[in-house]
């Protein structure tokens, strides 16, 4: 059954669902392991004061018995603490009593670089808040939650996905920005070892591991660019010098160089997955830029909020569960199976097949 994740939740809602299907069963999850990955994404530097709020925990309401999966729908939640400020502003029925605490006033003055003002034209809305609310990057703590069970099925084969951040000096440039009350970007990585040869196909655009990676990289808050290995620098090389040859010794076929991030023609070939993520400054500045009441068409301030400096760090952990979830994908579509053992014996016998094992190097 193909793996598949459907997510609902507004930042200031009750809380953050997701519904993940196709797991196969008997696969045991470890709460300890989803809420050390939450915790995870909670911290990093340049963090707004709402991570002291937030205690991201995961729930499970459906789908797994003693630990183990049961091969059915998985529903997990990641609730909102700080809901409680927004009772009556986010309350999803029509709130009783007088407007009270946050949220209880109209959005009228879109950020420049937010989802605002194309959520408002696009819905129809008089409030932004309509739009912001599941807009915002608050989103990906469910991600990551999914993104830890997939990385569960992805160690019974052998496969670990690790996230990190590239840029160098964050904290300096965090402290930097903060006090010019501005905001930064900067650039995650993720490798993925184990990842045998064959995983995603170049038989359709969308069935390309290369394609699935960038999707899922591009689909979360802020990212405005993604290369898989070398990426950009490779325009601008020879072909002598911009692939990786293929050389054999005792152990098999490997490669010196791994300057295509471990995919080639849209199919993963035995090498380390190298993938990036440049993530583009926040969007909600203390120093607001200028903007338009859409309710009055005068010029304005953009809308000012509680916000982070900088969320790179947390985009590490997430791109880490954005790409272990494509991984997890496409080694279901590849290997299949009901029954956890069945997933693994398939994966053992197509390595087998093909005298493939990892390589360190
Ligand atoms: C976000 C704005 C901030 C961030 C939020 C993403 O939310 P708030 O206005 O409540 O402080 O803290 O991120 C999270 C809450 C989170 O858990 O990552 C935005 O506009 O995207």
């Amino acid at each position: 059954m193909a793996l598949s994740l459907v997510t609902a939740g507004e930042s200031h809602g009750p809380a953050l669902v997701a519904i993940v299907t196709g797991l196969p069963a008997g696969l045991v999850l470890d709460k300890q392991a989803i809420d050390a990955d939450l915790r995870r994404r909670q911290q990093g530097y340049g963090r707004s004061p709402r991570q002291q709020i937030e205690q991201d925990e995961v729930e499970v309401l459906a789908g797994l018995r003693h630990g183990r999966t049961l091969g059915t729908p998985l529903a997990l939640v990641v609730r909102n603490r700080d809901h409680e400020s927004w009772k009556w502003g986010m309350s999803p029925w029509l709130p009783q009593g007088e407007p009270a605490g946050k949220g209880a006033k109209e959005v009228t003055l879109p950020r420049p670089g937010h989802a605002d003002l194309a959520g408002a034209l696009k819905y129809g809305l008089s409030d932004v808040r309509d739009a912001l609310e599941r807009a915002s990057a608050r989103h990906t703590a469910v991600i990551v939650a999914a993104g830890a069970t997939a990385k569960a099925l992805l160690a019974a084969i052998g496969i670990e996905v690790e996230g990190r951040v590239v840029s160098d000096d964050l904290e300096q440039r965090v402290d930097k920005a903060r006090s010019d009350r501005d905001t930064i970007g900067g650039l995650v990585e993720v490798r993925a070892r184990g990842v045998p040869p064959g995983l995603g196909s170049y038989a359709t655009k969308d069935a390309r591991l290369d394609a699935r990676l960038a999707a899922t990289l591009m689909g979360t808050q802020a990212v405005k660019g993604v290369e898989i290995g070398e990426g950009f620098a490779l325009a601008g090389k020879r072909g002598s010098a911009a692939h990786d040859e293929i050389l054999r010794d005792e152990h098999g076929l490997y490669r010196e160089t791994n300057r295509a991030g471990g995919i080639e023609g849209g199919v993963s070939n035995g090498e380390e997955i190298v993938a990036r993520a440049a993530m583009k400054p926040l969007p909600t500045l203390m120093r607001p830029l200028r903007s338009v009441d859409l309710q009055t068409g005068e010029a304005g301030a953009a809308l000012v909020e509680r916000s982070d400096t900088a969320a790179v760090e947390a985009l590490a952990v997430v791109a880490e569960a954005c790409v272990a979830w494509e991984l997890a994908r496409a080694a279901r579509d590849k290997f299949g199976g009901d029954a956890l053992g069945d997933f693994v014996t398939a994966h053992r016998a197509y390595v087998e097949r093909i005298d493939w094992q990892p390589r360190t190097h």
